[in-house]
């Protein structure tokens, strides 16, 4: 899988991809990352990667030129018709649909090729979401400074999908929401810490027993603050 990110602050990537599960994704090329400054794909003197909004109005938009130029370089064409199969341009937005789960899983099922595209300042002209974006995607319901943070979660969620990301000794297949579930609790040593027991059960080897209450806390978990997730409603 190759990730590529196109926004005006690259530096905002220097370290994120290099811890965990990411970095060794990355280490072992079952994802390869890259972070373009859509600057670099400017063409004019100043290097202008926003203008004032046609119709006016507060702040600045971000132009159509250096992004159009980008996608061209990067996926090969502008026409969202002739994107190589498995290629995905991904506006973060507000005003897409939110990111969940299943989506991060059929990212990382289908996409051979993700472009994500971070906007700044008051967005980007929509002819770039007209032409070259496949998917507008929002990561919840709120507004962020940019789309970077948004770029982030979706790279760190769909990698850790791929095929052998986690190594042996983890699954995907216990992660929260896999069942519609939110996780159950986790506890280490010591079995006393300040006067706190861990439950007794978790100590006592039965494995049957531990898997029926670990189902039991998710399942309680999940009612009391996540009850949309078990009447498959959105919320
Ligand atoms: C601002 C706003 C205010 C009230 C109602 C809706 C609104 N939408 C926006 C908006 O889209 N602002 C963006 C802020 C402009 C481009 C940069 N910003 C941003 C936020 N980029 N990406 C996000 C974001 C948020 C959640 N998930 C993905 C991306």
């Amino acid at each position: 899988m190759k990730i590529d990110v196109l926004t005006i602050f690259p530096e905002f990537f220097r370290e994120v991809f290099n811890f965990g599960i990411v970095r060794r994704a990355r280490s072992a090329n079952i994802v390869e990352i890259t972070v373009y400054d859509i600057r670099s794909f400017t063409t004019d003197k100043h290097r202008m990667t926003d203008d004032r909004p046609f119709g006016g109005g507060d702040g600045m938009v971000m132009k159509c030129e250096p992004i159009f130029n980008a996608v061209e370089k990067i996926v090969g064409t502008t026409e969202r018709e002739n994107y190589p199969q498995g290629t995905r341009v991904v506006l973060l937005s507000p005003q897409g649909r939110v990111f969940k789960q299943v989506v991060a899983r059929k990212f990382a099922e289908d996409a051979k090729h993700i472009v994500l595209i971070c906007g700044r300042y008051e967005g980007v002209d929509e002819r770039v979401n007209e032409v070259l974006v496949t998917d507008e995607i929002s990561i919840g319901d709120y507004v962020l400074s940019g789309g970077e943070a948004a770029a982030i979660v979706l790279t760190d969620a769909i990698t850790r999908l791929l095929p052998n990301a986690l190594g042996s000794e983890t699954s995907a297949e216990n992660d929260s929401f896999t069942n519609n579930l939110l996780d159950c609790p986790h506890y280490t040593r010591p079995p006393e810490f300040r006067g706190m027991r861990v439950p007794e059960i978790l100590l006592n080897g039965n494995h049957a027993e531990i898997e029926r209450w670990r189902a039991e806390k998710a399942l309680e978990k999940t009612k009391k603050v996540r009850k949309d997730l078990l009447e498959g409603v959105e919320k």
